[in-house]
């Protein structure tokens, strides 16, 4: 299969790129390294040392016997080389990774939030557009986020895979059921503009039968696959800083340098959590399994695990012996959740989840101490406030 990979310079891109070369595919990543440029412009670095695009693609083809073009290309700004790439290479399935996607950064200043809005809407948009105008038929597989659903007002309720069925009251006192998507409740711009990405997918799939699977993921944990081990070139980013980091690496890369773990709030939140290796396996499996002709968006929950963020804290801190702090929240979000999550299409397919309680140690061990030294303690408090009476409560932080 000829597939297109958006954005797979980055975090759950490059070892998705990687994996699906490996198993056979023609695989091209589009990128415009941006998000190594954001790294520049906050003067932050991710905690392993990643080679240059460039490099990454001759270590590839040495270790893994098998070429990865890239083209350099921003799919939010360049519609016209986007169309001729689509026209030219005529993928059978686009992977889209290619979005701005800490939500923190999303919600540092305007500038911010707009740099993400016209990133990721423009992007994702010129991309169904490009498929219409191109008139081929290319499977989309789009990484979401678990976050659309929001994460306050489930009230106990099992959240669906994308669409929940409804009963409707009409006048006469009848009432019909109608499956429509799931509510959504965004948490941050950055979350914003996903929900707003799965009502284009909604559209272009109901006007235009483009074949979509939009993949409402979880946070993302671990760093490398079987195959970005292979070589220190092809070793993949981890971000632990206050904008860029998330909540479980950044506790992990805490406790390898003796920083008390930074639980926001009471720590009752709960989130959806998969590893990155089986982030890398899902993508696969979406696109072993496409929608037909005519089906409507397919939508799968892509996590493994729901954990509250102190109790993540304890378990890191029970193998470590790392102190926690709780502190004042930068987010405006609810103080606890609960969080039930049917990940059933998965599972049927095969998906085999890796553990917390397996793959935990292995990573503080091999990732996070290991690299240590090459952490800036000062980057590692999260900044960016929500609104504020966020930014006073996290200016009095003692
Ligand atoms: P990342 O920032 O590491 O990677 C995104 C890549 O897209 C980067 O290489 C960046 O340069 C590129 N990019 C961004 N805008 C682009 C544009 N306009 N044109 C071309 N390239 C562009 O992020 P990630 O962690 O790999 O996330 C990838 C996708 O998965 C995102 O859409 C994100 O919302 C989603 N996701 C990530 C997580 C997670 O925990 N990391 C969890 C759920 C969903
Ligand atoms: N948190 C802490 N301490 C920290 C960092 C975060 O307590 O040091 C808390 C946050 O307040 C939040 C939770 O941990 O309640 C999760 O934060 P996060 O930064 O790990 O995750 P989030 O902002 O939700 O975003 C990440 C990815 C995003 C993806 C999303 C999936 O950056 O791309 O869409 O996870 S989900 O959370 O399921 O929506």
């Amino acid at each position: 299969m000829k597939v297109l990979v958006l954005g797979g310079d980055g975090f759950c891109g490059w070892p998705c790129a990687v994996n699906l070369a490996d198993a056979g595919h023609d695989v091209m990543i589009v990128d415009n390294l941006s998000r190594r440029k954001i790294d520049i412009d906050l003067g932050v670095d991710s905690l392993t040392p990643i080679a240059t695009i460039g490099d990454r693609l001759k270590a590839w083809e040495q270790v893994g016997g098998k070429r990865i073009e890239f083209v350099l290309l921003d799919i939010a700004k360049e519609y016209d080389r986007l169309l001729g790439l689509l026209r030219s290479e005529k993928p059978d399935a686009v992977v889209h990774f290619a979005e701005q996607r800490a939500a923190p950064y999303s919600m540092k200043s305007s500038a911010t939030k707009r740099y993400t809005v016209d990133n990721n809407v423009n992007g994702t948009h010129n991309l169904l557009a490009a498929i219409v105008e191109s008139d081929l038929d290319i499977h989309i597989v789009h990484l979401g986020t678990m976050g659309v659903y929001g994460y306050g007002s489930h009230r106990g309720a099992t959240i669906p895979e994308g669409y929940l069925t409804v009963e409707v009251p009409q006048a006469d006192g009848s009432r019909f059921t109608e499956r429509i998507l799931h509510p959504t409740d965004p948490g941050s711009v950055y979350h914003m503009t996903k929900t707003l990405d799965q009502l284009l997918f909604f559209y272009y799939n109901k006007n235009d039968s483009i074949r979509i699977t939009d993949l409402h993921q979880g946070i993302v944990w671990g760093t490398n696959t079987t195959l970005t081990e292979k070589d220190p070139r092809l070793t993949n980013r981890f971000d632990y800083d206050g904008d860029y980091g998330t909540v479980l690496n950044r506790f992990l890369m805490q406790a390898a340098i003796g920083y008390p773990l930074t639980v926001h709030g009471t720590g009752g939140q709960t989130r959806a959590f998969i590893h990155i290796r089986d982030s890398v396996r899902c993508v696969q499996l979406a696109l072993d399994h496409p929608p037909s002709s005519g089906e409507k968006v397919k939508i799968f929950n892509q996590m493994t695990e729901s954990h509250r963020v102190a109790d993540l804290a304890e378990k890191v801190a029970a193998l470590t012996g790392a102190q926690t702090n709780y502190q004042a929240n930068p987010r405006k979000e609810a103080i606890e959740n609960d969080l039930i999550v049917d990940n059933s299409c998965f599972l049927e397919l095969g998906l085999q989840p890796t553990t917390l309680d397996v793959g935990l140690l292995a990573e503080v061990v091999d990732v996070a101490r290991r690299w240590a030294d090459r952490c800036d303690r000062s980057r590692i408090p999260c900044l960016s406030a929500w609104t504020t009476r966020q930014a006073e409560a996290i200016a009095a932080r003692p």
